[in-house]
This record gives C-alpha cells, sequence and structure tokens, in this order.
C-alpha cells in the first residue's frame, strides 16, 4: 500500500474545511489503511485526513506509547484508533500547556493550551458509535485533530510573532532542504 503525500504549511489545502464522510466503504477502508502507514512511516501519533489532501472529517491516531513507561526506547503499544465525523460535546474550563507537533509543520514545536478534559462523540470503522470521556495526551491530540478538520493548524493557537516565525523558519529549513536534493 502507497504512503501519501503529506501537505505541509502554508498549502491552501491546510485550510479547506472538512465535509463528513457519509458512507463507510471500501474506498474509505483503504484510505484509513494507507493513513495509518504514513503516519506510522513519518512518524506520527494521528494523522488527518485533509493533511494528505482529502478534506473529509476522518482521522487516524495512535498514541504508541512505550510499553515500559520508564523506558522510551521500549516497543510502542500499537492501539490505532479511527474517529469519523467526530465531534467534541464538551470540554472542561481548565486548560494545560502541551509542547506541539504537526507533520504538516515538520520539525516546529510550540507549547500550546487546550481543555485538559473533553467529551467526545466520533464513528469508528466499523460504523459503531463511540461517546467517551478523554483526557492527557489522547484529549490534547484529538483537538489537534480536529482542528485540521477546520483548516486550523497548532501555530495558529500562538501569538502572530510566534507564528511568523515558525513559518519563517519552515520556509528557511525547507530552502535548504531544497538547496542539498540539488
Ligand atoms: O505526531 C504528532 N505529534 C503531536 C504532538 C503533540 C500534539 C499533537 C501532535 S499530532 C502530530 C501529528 C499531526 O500532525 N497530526 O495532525
Ligand atoms: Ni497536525
Amino acid at each position: 500500500m502507497p504512503l501519501l503525500r503529506i501537505y505541509e504549511a502554508p498549502d491552501p489545502m491546510l485550510r479547506q474545511i472538512s465535509t463528513p464522510v457519509e458512507a463507510i466503504d471500501d474506498e474509505l477502508r483503504v484510505l484509513i489503511a494507507d493513513m495509518f502507514e504514513t503516519m506510522y512511516d513519518a512518524p506520527g501519533i494521528g494523522l488527518a485526513a485533509v493533511q494528505v489532501g482529502v478534506p473529509r472529517r476522518l482521522l487516524v491516531m495512535d498514541l504508541q506509547e512505550p510499553s515500559d513507561p520508564d523506558d522510551e526506547d521500549s516497543p510502542p503499544i500499537r492501539q490505532p484508533r479511527v474517529f469519523i465525523n467526530p465531534v467534541i460535546e464538551s470540554h472542561s474550563d481548565s486548560e494545560v500547556p502541551y509542547t506541539e507537533g504537526c507533520l504538516s509543520v515538520p520539525d516546529q514545536y510550540a507549547e500550546v493550551m487546550r481543555p485538559d478534559h473533553i467529551r467526545a462523540t466520533w464513528m469508528d470503522e466499523h460504523g459503531k458509535r463511540h461517546d467517551q470521556e478523554l483526557d492527557g495526551l489522547l484529549a490534547i491530540c484529538l483537538q489537534h485533530e480536529m482542528d485540521h478538520l477546520e483548516g486550523v493548524l497548532f501555530i495558529d493557537h500562538l501569538s502572530k510573532l510566534k507564528r511568523d516565525m515558525v513559518l519563517k523558519k519552515l520556509a528557511k529549513a525547507r530552502r535548504e532542504r531544497g538547496a542539498i536534493a540539488f
């Protein structure tokens, strides 16, 4: 199965508002499989369909936490999760900081504040409905991915000064990458 191209900022694709998934069919299952392959290869812990050029309300996630919490290099526990048409039903008033990255903003990291506790509903790849309270990295990652469905990137949560700094560094890194390639 092929790896998919990940769109990077400032590509206008990432500003598309994703539309609901209408049917869980074979075409969607192939896309989901390709998205997991692309996410694991990157590597990342989440991927929204719009990041691979498909502006639908679909995202995949696997936190891949180390099997031994005291050993970062122990084999990751694979727990693939699929979120179709997810909705955040409610969130805590309290927010926590977390240093985020994004496969569409490669190698750039910045602290973002988000509610630390959410209740979300979604459908999985079998069409089963879920309604769960989430916290920790799972809640942070789902909010990051759901931002993508609205055309929002984590850098949009930063001040304009910080956002422009990240975009400049991204452009510079891309120029240097290009200079090596040619
Ligand atoms: O791989 C990813 N890591 C990450 C770290 C902190 C907060 C969010 C994320 S999601 C990111 C993959 C990605 O870009 N998903 O859209
Ligand atoms: Ni992202």
